[in-house]
């Protein structure tokens, strides 16, 4: 069998307009997949051989909300379900051994949707959905699974908990993305941390929570809630039940998954023995005697490498003491730092189990003025094996943080095959498959973090950076400018104005567009800063002093709408303001107007 997968090209990208030219994706890349190159018309007559008993509801919903009504009598046959059924009895030798794997199969006499599992078969309608283009369905045998075993997301940064109506659109959107865990433990909920971890939600509260239990069924997503009990816990047994007791009322509200969080804290909470005393009391009487429960999920305080201090055995404590069963969160080789081989090699030693990795991307809380929407990279492609679970931990912003959760639920299903740049586009396409061009025009420039206390770095602007360093060697070697560079700089500059001015009028996903306003704003008057320095040099190079006078007072006014624009919007009480293009755009521009202001 060809083990290769293949690019499907999208009509529907090349129509829409303005173009964001590439090919779509299946997403995430399954592992093995073979097309004929022909296609078949969505069926409308068929009759599908589903055991209903067993089936996964999820999965039937969404395949039954995708095909036309059928008279169940014509010859095309739908076998939907999982190993062991009697409706894919047939197929049972080409589903893969792998938990939520899947076998897919079109052709034209049939579709078979063969799971490992029940989340297997709903992962198999969701391929199924996205191969459908056009009224029609490529002829396919595609054998899949994920390389990570749990993969989503922790909502747990600092600042505004994403809204209710926010974490419904996640939830679905993990699901499309194979996404399997969405864990609860935003620090601003003071039901999940000190001082109210003790008590149970108020009843609107309450009533929220069942719905977004719900929500993560209906999308067959694990609804992880946590809690963060350590600045203020007492190691007694009052204590132990009151979190016991939290548990329960969170049980009672439909939550399957628990976890406990000890990070960011001093004082007696931070103790290895006691803390795993605690969470193996929890995994006894609590996780393990529900029988429906999710395992056992624990961030220690000792999270990352750096702040890891080996010989005071707090990480081998944990790791020798804690049940087997229980899972342990690892940030890296610091808070903020991209996973490797390295990273594992350290830490799963010490706590003798595959680290659970907490992924501090795209999360912002410590660089507020900021949007991080650039590129997923740097992780190691090589280490499926040695992490039992990969979240990530976004922004406050849960639209924009869409563009990197979408990588990741690629990067954690088939590593080998993730390609940083191409799913980039495609999370930007699925976000606003409208206005792509412009969201990858502003995407573009707004992913590097400056200057930070965790010294992590991410690449910006990279297309026109060449442009840009020619322009300025050029300007200030000979005062003249490289005739290709300024083109290219100043079309650029156009592009981002044109972007921002449509990008805050548009109407599709307004709830993306109302989390970049403050920054759209910013970057216009970037775009027009950017213009007006590339008119000094212009100037300049003429020898035209009234030329360069005019533009570059204007620049200056400019540049100092943009600070204006920055202390007064996005008051967050840490880290206000808002900032665009730091990495080369914002420099390359101030530099150009200076060397322009002292060269004559
Ligand atoms: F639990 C941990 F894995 C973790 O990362 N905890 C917090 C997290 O809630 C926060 O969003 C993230 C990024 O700021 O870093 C941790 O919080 C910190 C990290 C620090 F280095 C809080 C204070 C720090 F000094």
């Amino acid at each position: 069998m060809k083990t290769r997968s293949i690019l499907l090209l999208s009509m529907a990208f090349l129509l829409s307009v303005p173009m964001l030219a590439g090919e779509k994706y299946l997403h995430p890349t399954p592992q093995q997949l073979i097309a004929t190159g022909d296609s078949i018309a969505i069926p409308s007559d068929y009759r599908t051989y589903v055991f209903e008993e067993g089936a996964d509801i999820p999965a039937l919903k969404l395949l039954y909300s995708f095909l036309p009504y059928s008279a169940e009598k014509a010859g095309f046959g739908i076998y939907v379900g999982a190993k062991g059924d009697k409706s894919v009895r047939k197929f049972s030798r080409v589903i893969p051994q792998k938990s939520e794997g899947y076998y897919l199969k079109i052709d034209d006499e049939k579709i078979v949707i063969a799971g490992a599992d029940r989340r297997g078969i709903y992962y198999g309608v969701q391929t199924l959905l996205q191969l459908a283009e056009n009224g029609k369905l490529p002829v396919v045998e595609i054998t899949d699974y994920p390389d990570v075993p749990y993969r989503g997301v922790v909502e747990g940064f600092y600042g505004k908990p994403w809204s209710h109506q926010a974490r419904l659109r996640q939830l679905e959107f993990y699901g499309k993305n194979k996404m399997n865990v969405y864990i609860y433990g935003p620090k601003d909920d003071p039901y999940h941390r000190t001082p109210n971890w003790r008590k149970p939600y108020p009843e609107q509260e309450a009533a929220q929570m069942k719905e977004l239990v719900q929500a993560a069924a209906d999308n067959n997503v694990i609804f992880y809630w946590a809690i963060h009990p350590g600045q203020d816990i007492k190691w007694n047994n009052e204590d132990r039940d009151s979190l016991l007791q939290k548990f329960e009322h969170m049980y009672q509200l439909g939550v399957r998954g628990f976890a406990v969080f000890f990070d960011d804290i001093s004082g007696e909470g931070t103790k290895a023995d006691k803390q795993a005393e605690l969470l193996n009391y929890i995994d006894d009487n609590f996780i393990q005697t529900k029988h429906d429960v999710a395992p056992l999920v624990m961030c220690p305080t000792e999270y990352n490498k750096s702040w890891a201090k080996v010989e005071g055995g707090y990480l081998t404590t944990l790791g020798e003491k804690l049940n087997e069963d229980i899972l342990v969160m690892w940030t890296g080789d610091k808070v903020v730092e991209t996973i490797d081989m390295e990273t594992l090699d350290f830490v799963n030693p010490l706590i003798r189990r595959k680290a659970f990795i907490w992924w501090n991307f795209p999360v912002s809380d410590y660089v507020q003025p900021h949007l991080l929407m650039g590129e997923v990279y740097g992780n190691g492609l090589d280490i499926k094996d040695d992490i039992s679970a990969f979240v990530s931990n976004p922004m406050e912003y849960a639209e924009a943080s869409k563009i990197a959760i979408q990588s990741i639920a690629d990067y954690t299903w088939n590593m080998e095959q993730y390609d940083s740049h191409a799913s980039w586009l495609q999370a930007i396409r699925d976000l606003m498959p409208e206005n792509a061009g412009y969201l990858k025009t502003f995407a573009s420039h707004n992913s590097d973090l400056g200057p930070n206390g965790h010294n992590f770095q991410r690449m910006e602007s990279e297309e026109i950076a060449p442009a840009l360093d020619a322009l300025v060697k050029e300007f200030a070697a000979t005062g003249k400018k490289d005739e290709q560079a300024w083109n290219t700089v100043y079309q650029e500059c156009n592009n981002i104005i044109e972007a921002s001015d449509i990008l805050l009028t548009t109407d599709e996903n307004r709830p993306l567009v109302e989390e970049m306003t403050p920054w759209l704003y910013y970057f216009k008057l970037l775009g027009e800063y950017g213009c007006k320095v590339l008119e000094t040099v212009e100037a300049r190079a003429n020898n035209d002093e009234a030329a360069f006078k005019r533009a570059y007072t204007h620049a200056k006014a400019l540049k100092k709408l943009m600070e204006i624009t920055d202390a007064s919007s996005n008051r967050d009480h840490r880290q206000p303001g808002v900032k665009c293009g730091t990495k080369r755009l914002v420099p390359a521009f101030d530099t150009l107007l200076e060397s322009g202001a002292v060269s004559k």
